[in-house]
């Protein structure tokens, strides 16, 4: 049986292609799969699960939560993990798509293959800022205040966030944006040299290959959404990076 993993899809109204392609993907492969496994920035932005309930706001959401759903009710395993687009993502929008939540990391075991998926982000820590907001708004305390605001001043505040994103990447060094070599040691050392580190977020697929105390682990980049996806399919002949392409 095959299971998938990707990541970094960024779905939106704006991208309507990427959508169709996506559920395309879901309806005539997914459907024959064992389990799909989204490691985060599935959606552009989501500012709390209430959206699926407003008309204007929820409507481009409504094909991909049935889509989902009726894979999970045809017995198609679907889990998700948070990136840093859609931290905000919570039970009631799991419960409509029939995902189950993960914790970021979260450790798999296919035989004597170990797998550790994360969305990639916490192991940017060059990223100083960016760390710094992350720890503010994974706090229960933010998202409750953030949560309590109207959907529309939601919008606004993230729009906003956006844009002042995009203002300071320009400034950023690639290699900022990168995982740091150390904070990725430490992950692999903590659960024990997993064979292999499956993330996103950079955008940067690809396959590297640590030796870390004499264990040999890889690391493999998942790819984001626009003409093709890079993401990971695992089979009775291992787990392989794949291709997908997007084009009509
Ligand atoms: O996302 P991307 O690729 O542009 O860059 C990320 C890091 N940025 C982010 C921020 C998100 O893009 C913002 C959208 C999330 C919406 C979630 C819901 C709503 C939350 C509303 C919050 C107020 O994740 C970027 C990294 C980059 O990856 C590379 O790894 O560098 O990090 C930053 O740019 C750090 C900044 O400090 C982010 C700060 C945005 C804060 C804006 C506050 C807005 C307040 C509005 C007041 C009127
Ligand atoms: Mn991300």
């Amino acid at each position: 049986m095959t299971t998938w993993i990707i990541s970094d899809l960024h779905l939106c109204a704006q991208r309507p292609a990427v959508t169709q392609a996506f559920l395309h993907w879901l309806r005539t492969e997914v459907v024959k799969a064992e389990a799909l496994y989204i490691l985060g920035d599935f959606v552009e932005v989501w500012v709390g699960d209430d959206i699926l309930d407003h008309p204007q706001h929820g409507a481009e959401f409504v094909p991909i939560v049935q889509t989902l759903r009726a894979l999970a009710d045809r017995g198609v395993k679907l889990y998700f993990m948070h990136g840093n687009r859609d931290f905000l993502i919570g039970q009631h929008f799991a419960l409509a798509c029939g995902l189950q939540l993960l914790p970021d990391p979260t450790l798999l075991i296919w035989g004597d293959t170990r797998v550790l998926l994360s969305h990639g982000d916490a192991l940017c820590t060059d990223d100083v800022a960016y760390q710094q907001f992350r720890t503010q708004v994974r706090s229960t305390q933010w998202q409750q205040a953030f949560l309590a605001q109207p959907l529309t001043a939601r919008l606004a505040f993230a729009e906003h966030a956006r844009q002042q994103s995009t203002q300071n990447k320009a400034s950023y060094s690639m290699d900022i944006m990168d995982v740091n070599a150390t904070a990725v040691t430490a992950l692999l050392r903590e659960y024990h040299y997993p064979d292999v580190l499956l993330h996103g977020h950079t955008h940067r697929p690809g396959s590297h290959r640590l030796e870390i105390d004499g264990h040999v682990c890889e690391r493999m980049v998942l790819g984001d959404w626009h003409d093709q996806a890079v993401c990971a399919r695992h089979d009775q002949h291992g787990l392989q990076p794949y291709t997908l392409s997007l084009l009509t």
